[in-house]
């Protein structure tokens, strides 16, 4: 075994373990239709990420492009356990929370292609997923930046419920009234672990009573480099939280119905109280950080070993023999299986089709939504002049 896997198998995985039967889990109340669908949407990531490479490789995408492959669950069973007005940041392998979210695929597939019917006009591509209406805000690839943006995001979900008691959001944003008590989901890669703004986020998270949840998905490696080589304590994660006096949680990513339960009752906990938390989401990603990586650092055992429990399998074959109706039939037969594989391929299909079709943007739009409301004299614009005055200093 490589060096690399010695210390994933310390870090990342956890014995694979049978889901006790007993009752007073979250994911009990839930209808067998919502299963049905966190298992959909975690099989149509994964076929979009399927024909994202298809058509990275055909150079229709173009730039960075970070598949989500392997990982689907932890989108899919985190953001069930929100409200759908809890705002949500993420990092740069950001497809799988866009689509987990709600975001249409032809506008995510759009964007991929740089095209102008793109969630973000084409000027993002794949690290720069918005999805405004659906409370994402981003789609970053700045390592670590975002957790900022979440700590504020959260502050401002709370200053709205407790000081101003009404919105600031754009009143034509869903669930925009009234104001009341959220959370935000702030993911990062375990590579954003040792990032200062990431520290000073939790600082300030811990000190003001934030309710922000820090999500690290944790598939083991930043970029080439195993967690145990770069990070302190890669063993338990949790003292990092207890050093910011928040709770945290070691929760295992690869079954999404368990991850569920273990993640809804930490999302209620910090709502119900306005509390930070962090979150060790083991997980690991099949393929490479991104299109452009050889994965030297890995053996094709050590990727085959963890895709031996595949959370889209595993789904499955609960829905299909496991999780039964009241005419003990399964809550999803062989032909509904078969029925969700296609109309996925469909709908992928067809987002496929959308960006193929649409227009890229417009050259005029080059220096649009640069900046929120630009001051003149900061406007990369006509009115810009050099060595201008910055009228907010
Ligand atoms: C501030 C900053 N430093 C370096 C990089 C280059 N970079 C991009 S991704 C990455 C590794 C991040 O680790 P993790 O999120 O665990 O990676 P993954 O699991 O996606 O490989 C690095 C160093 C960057 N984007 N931003
Ligand atoms: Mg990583």
């Amino acid at each position: 075994m490589s060096h690399a896997a010695a210390e994933l198998k310390m870090t990342t995985a956890p014995a694979p373990r049978t889901r006790p039967n007993t009752g007073g889990r979250s994911s009990d109340a839930l209808p067998a239709a919502t299963l049905v669908q966190w298992l959909r949407d975690m099989m149509l990531i994964r076929e979009f990420e399927n024909r994202c490479a298809q058509a990275y490789q055909q150079a229709k995408i173009g730039g960075f492009c970070h598949l989500y492959t392997g990982q689907e669950a932890a989108a899919v069973g985190t953001i069930a356990a929100t409200n759908p007005d809890d705002p949500i940041v993420t990092a740069y392998r950001d497809h799988g929370h866009a689509l987990a979210r709600g975001m249409d695929p032809g506008a995510c597939m759009a964007e991929m292609f740089g095209k102008a019917t793109g969630c973000a006009k084409g000027k993002g591509g794949s690290m720069h997923m918005f999805d405004k209406p659906h409370w994402l805000f981003g789609g970053h690839g700045i390592v670590g930046a975002q957790t900022a943006l979440g700590t504020g995001l959260a502050f401002a979900a709370r200053y709205e419920w407790e000081v101003l008691k009404r919105p600031l959001a754009n009143p034509g944003v869903t669930g925009a009234t009234p104001a009341k008590k959220k959370v935000c989901l702030t993911y990062l890669g375990d590579g954003a672990l040792n990032q200062g703004v990431l520290h000073e986020s939790m600082n300030l998270a811990g000190l003001w009573d934030i309710p922000v949840i820090y999500i690290v998905e944790n598939n083991g490696y930043s970029m080439g480099t195993a967690i145990a080589r770069g990070t302190t304590m890669a063993h338990d994660l949790t003292k990092k939280a207890e050093a910011y006096g928040m709770r945290g949680e070691i929760i295992d990513g690869f079954d999404v119905i368990d991850l569920y339960d273990a993640f809804k009752p930490l999302v209620d906990w910090c709502r119900e109280n306005q509390k930070p938390a962090f979150v060790d989401l083991k997980t690991y990603r099949y393929l490479g950080h991104s299109m452009s990586d050889p994965q030297k650092y890995r053996t094709k055992d050590e990727v085959e070993q963890f895709k031996s429990k595949d959370s889209i399998d595993r789904m499955a074959h609960v829905l299909m023999n496991e999780r039964k109706n009241k005419d003990s039939t399964p809550v999803l037969s062989e032909q509904a299986f078969t029925d969700l594989q296609t109309s996925i391929k469909e709908q992928v299909r067809h987002a496929m089709e959308f960006a193929e079709n649409s227009p890229v943007p417009d050259a005029s739009e080059l220096h649009t939504d640069v900046y929120l409301n630009p001051m003149p004299n900061l406007s990369p614009t006509a009115e810009y002049r050099h060595g201008a005055k910055n009228p907010l200093l």
